[in-house]
């Protein structure tokens, strides 16, 4: 793809009119302009995708599948329209493989706790990568302990890919104790966008059931679950431009029929007696308990909104900050970039000899520059690079390469403050 500030030019991206629909971008910290680029780990909510909460609230409110009032079918409604537009979003081949949840974490879980009870057996194998975050690593760990199998790690190269070698012949990676590959799309720590559709076929070819963590992909590629071949496929809606508390597991049917339940209450029972329940059809087997109905259209609107955009624009021009950022990061003495993949989204983690992450995030905020320090809650890839935490940009696209500028300027000042 061409990042030059050209080519972005050319397709007349806007931000200016992208940022005028951030109403939090108005905002002042520390009586600087706010400088959000912490999106990885939420991002902003443009108006409509507010105003589709609050209406909800104002107009709607009721609760879903349960009543015969003109309120609780309009609710019921609107929710499954967001689950058709997810549905089309993601290319699924069916609205009832759109579950929802609260997010990444929750879905995941809900893959590991059914999928261990479904195929897990002493000995088995879980395939993971050395750049998961913890939310599909610990999952694995419990399910594993549970039912007695073994966690497999696919290793991370020095700029932050999957173990090359392995990259054309991911064989080895593989046994025929291999039951679940369990992959994130994209690193939230690294930035690097994975092969998972050739490890999915990889994986597939032997028998296993594939896992994709979506959480970072979302908001910037173009998903098509049908084209990766995934089986599951999991994502929050807060970091795609929608509400906290919202998150899908798309799920291929013929597995979700035959996976048990994770958590058990109304909505996904068919008949209860004291001596057995039985199970509500899909989607609602999944979706124990009253839903985050509000949230869950705030979603909908969320994905309507990226849409109403030219996806290649957004991110030719995340690529753009990405290497504007990287290029002038570079300049400042003693930086360290963890993760230097060929393939990133808009993401930067970094260190700075002589200079704690936590200092520095300190010192940019009080410019009203949002990062995000620490693990980024991957402990096991700060220890494969050896250091305790990194200083993290994530990009959106409201971002400026004005941003970008402060961004750097801020950090050459709080380096010399911190030396
Ligand atoms: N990463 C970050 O700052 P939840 O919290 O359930 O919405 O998403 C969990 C999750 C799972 N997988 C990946 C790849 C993620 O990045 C996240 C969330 C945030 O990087 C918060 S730790």
């Amino acid at each position: 793809m061409s990042t030059t500030a050209d080519t972005v030019e050319k397709k007349g991206y806007d931000v200016e009119e992208i940022r005028a629909q951030f109403p939090i971008l108005k905002e002042r910290v520390h009586g600087k302009p706010l400088v959000y680029f912490d999106n990885a780990a939420t991002s902003q909510k443009p108006r409509r995708v507010i105003k589709a909460e609050s209406t909800y609230y104002a107009t709607i409110n009721a609760n879903v599948h349960r009543g015969v009032h003109t309120l609780s079918t309009k609710a019921t409604e609107a929710q499954e329209a967001a689950r058709e537009t997810i549905r089309t979003h993601i290319n699924a081949k069916h609205a009832h493989e759109v579950i929802f949840t609260s997010g990444t974490t929750a879905s995941l879980n809900l893959a590991a706790f059914s999928l261990g009870q479904l195929l897990l057996k002493k000995g088995d194998e879980v395939l993971i990568s050395g750049m998961e975050h913890h939310s599909n690593i610990v999952p694995w760990q419990l399910a594993c302990e549970r039912h007695g199998a073994v966690l497999k790690v696919i290793p991370v190269t020095d700029e932050g890919e999957l173990e090359p070698r392995r990259r054309d012949d991911a064989t080895e990676y593989f046994t025929e104790r291999t039951k679940v590959l369990a992959l994130t799309h994209v690193s939230n720590t690294l930035g690097t966008i994975n092969p998972v559709k050739e490890l999915i076929a990889e994986a597939k070819k032997r028998g296993g059931v594939t896992v994709v963590d979506g959480a970072q992909a979302i908001a910037h590629l173009d998903i098509d679950v049908q084209d990766l071949g995934c089986d599951l496929y999991a994502f929050s809606g807060h970091k795609a431009y929608g509400p906290t508390g919202t998150g899908v597991l798309y799920g291929r049917e013929e597995l979700l029929n035959e996976m048990p339940p994770w958590q058990g209450g109304g909505e996904m029972i068919d008949t209860v007696t004291f001596e057995k329940t039985t199970y509500a059809k899909l989607p609602f087997k999944f979706e124990a308990g009253t839903p985050h109905i509000a949230g869950i259209i705030g979603l909908g609107e969320a994905i309507r909104w990226m849409e109403d955009y030219d996806k290649q624009a957004m991110a030719a021009h995340e690529h753009l900050l990405l290497e504007h950022a990287t290029k002038e990061l570079l300049t400042i003495d003693g930086m360290r970039i963890i993760g230097t993949a060929k393939e990133k989204v808009g993401v930067i983690s970094f260190v700075i000899e002589g200079v704690h992450h936590y200092d520095l995030g300190t010192l940019l905020d009080q410019q009203g520059i949002a990062v995000r320090t620490g693990h980024h809650c991957t402990q096991p890839l700060m220890e494969r690079f050896g250091v305790s935490g990194t200083t993290r940009t994530s990009f959106a696209c409201f971002n400026t390469v004005e941003e970008v500028n402060s961004m750097v300027a801020a950090t050459r000042k709080a380096v010399k403050m911190l030396r």
